[in-house]
């Protein structure tokens, strides 16, 4: 690829990824901003996270009416949610509506994986090529919307190629998905993935073996048909709701919780956690009391709570102690949410591994083989997760000034200013980028923020007819610095989540998402700008 060509650029922006953020990106740069704009998805259809997680059960965790965009009053008034927890199938066709409605398609160049992109220093440009292919594409500015959790973590067991049956990802599931009935079934990983999939995939197979490396904290979903009456009354206040999400620390319409556990009894506490455990969803987290995630007394009571609970809904104590999460406090992973996952281990075609205590050694043709034995399968499920946050960016070969590698820059772990830009590499900005507060709010809102971030900036620039932005390794340092001593306040780095990239063998140990909430972020992000974008340097 040449880097060397003094003919203008060919887009002005050129985003990667169509998946929420992408497909905003591109409605706002082309449609709101007048700019000639280009996204590169590597699906065959649009939907990010969307189009790739179709495994069964795959349903959003936040709420259909807020898990949106907000951008156009028409789309949410118009839009028909059918539930209170949108369905994979259904936010996809949500996010196809989108691309039909913006008319989005005929800027998106699908089935192209950025391989590389590399910066022009001379001329302030980017040069982008890709996967099997000598074509190359130039934009004045790159926009990474690649997503928090796209590059999936598969682990390296020894004999994989040998397996006889069929194995899948579930984070490329096949889009005419897959009949389990008469198979036997193994499902490595018991995430928010693995806890979604396994009371659907237990419903049809043969026989069902979950192999358990770390027992998690689930609370139950509730999902339920959204009626008619309560969908007028949230298109009625949507205004009002947006403003909330927009408002709050995390992005959701919850209600603000100042009392800390310690305020209230024994039996009110017990009763505040009954009610919200009835509700469902994240409200138990975020709605009962506010020091759940830096106080560890105060976590105990609410994952004291969640064992009892897990006691009683699993009939077999071996089983359900196996089931007792014990080595980190409750909401420090991302806390999955269930339809049936405990109710599952009561049925009798359902077994429960403990690869802790005996590890997995290697996949034989048969099945998977453990410490303590083997077992045969026709088809093995992984719900391992994904190489958060840093994995898609360092995916892509990316070279900025003076051709400094992202790779390096980052090796011991990410570095940004804002999560929006990394030091070194002028006129690319991230959307939800490590270092942002992304996937610790409601996703729809940190992508919105950023985005309309991004696009002010690149209209400041046209204005002031300014040809590059890059933050400096001042201010970057000072920002990285910040988000780790914000991390230290809380109990979020006791647990080995993905958060510090412990899935990933070799990782380094960074907390890479900004704890401190939308709220003050975003005031943040408005003062850099106010100051005339503090923290940056143009010209
Ligand atoms: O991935 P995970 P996920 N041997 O990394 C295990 C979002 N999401 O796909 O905990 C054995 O959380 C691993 O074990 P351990 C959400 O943000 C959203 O479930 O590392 N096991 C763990 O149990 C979520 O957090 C929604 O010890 C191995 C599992 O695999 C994120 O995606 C739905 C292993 C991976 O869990 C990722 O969730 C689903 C090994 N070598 C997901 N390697 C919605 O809102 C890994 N594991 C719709």
């Amino acid at each position: 690829m040449s880097n060397e060509s003094s003919a203008a650029p060919q887009y002005d922006v050129v985003i990667i990824g169509a998946g929420f953020s992408g497909m905003y990106m591109l409605h706002r740069a082309r449609d709101l901003m007048g700019l000639s704009a280009r996204v590169i998805e590597a699906g065959d259809g649009v939907g990010g996270t969307w189009y790739w997680n179709r495994y069964p059960g795959a349903r959003c965790d936040s709420e259909s009416y807020y898990y949106s965009y907000s951008f156009s009053s028409e789309l949410e008034q118009e839009w028909k949610w059918s539930s209170r927890y949108p369905g994979q199938p259904e936010i996809l066709t949500y996010l196809d509506h989108v691309a039909d409605r913006f008319d989005l398609r005929r800027d998106i160049q699908f089935e192209n994986t950025v391989a590389s992109a590399h910066f022009n220093d001379a001329e302030n440009y980017w040069t982008l090529g890709f996967d099997g292919s000598d074509e190359t594409v130039t934009a004045r500015f790159v926009v990474g919307a690649v997503g928090c959790l796209s590059l999936r973590n598969t682990p390296n067991f020894p004999g994989l190629d040998s397996f006889k049956g069929d194995w899948y990802h579930t984070g490329a599931w096949p889009h005419e998905g897959v009949d389990f009935s008469g198979k036997r079934v193994g499902l490595i990983g018991t995430g928010s993935t693995g806890i979604q999939a396994t009371p659907v995939i237990a419903a049809e197979a043969d026989h069902l073996t979950i192999f358990q490396r770390t027992p998690n904290f689930s609370i139950p979903a509730r999902n339920a048909p959204l009626d008619a009456e309560t969908a007028a009354e949230i298109k009625a206040n949507y205004a009002e709701i947006r403003q909330r999400c927009r408002e709050s620390g995390h992005g959701f319409p919850f209600e603000t919780i100042e009392r800390l556990a310690s305020d209230v009894s024994d039996e009110e506490r017990n009763s505040i956690y009954e009610a919200l455990w009835e509700q469902g969803g994240f409200r138990f987290l975020a709605e009962s009391f506010s020091d759940l995630r830096t106080d560890q007394e105060a976590n105990d009571t609410a994952a004291n709570f969640i064992r009892q609970k897990i006691r009683e809904m699993v009939k077999d104590p071996e089983v359900a102690e196996k089931l007792l999460p014990f080595n980190h406090p409750y909401g420090t992973k991302r806390p999955p949410i269930d339809t049936d996952y405990y109710d599952t281990f009561n049925r009798d075609n359902v077994s429960l591994i403990d690869v802790r205590k005996a590890p997995i050694e290697a996949i034989t043709p048969d099945g998977v083989k453990t410490a303590d034995g083997e077992y045969p399968l026709d088809v093995i499920v992984f719900a391992t997760g994904f190489d958060a946050m840093t994995g898609p960016l360092l995916n892509i070969d990316i070279r900025g000034a003076g051709g400094v590698r992202l790779a390096d820059v980052w090796e011991g772990g990410p570095r940004t200013y804002l999560g929006l830009q990394v030091a070194g590499f002028p006129n690319f900005f991230t959307v939800t980028g490590p270092g942002s507060p992304s996937v610790l709010t409601n996703m729809p809102v940190a992508i919105e923020q950023h985005v309309e971030w991004i696009s002010d900036c690149i209209a400041h620039m046209n204005e002031h007819g300014l040809t590059r932005i890059e933050t400096t390794d001042e201010d970057q340092e000072a920002w990285v610095q910040h988000v780790s001593e914000a991390a230290d306040e809380t109990l979020f780095p006791k647990a080995n989540s993905w958060y510090v990239g412990a899935n990933v063998p070799g990782k380094s140990r960074v907390f890479m998402p900004y704890v401190a909430g939308m709220d003050v972020y975003r005031e943040k992000c408005n003062e850099v700008v106010a100051n005339g974008y503090e923290g940056f340097v143009t010209a």
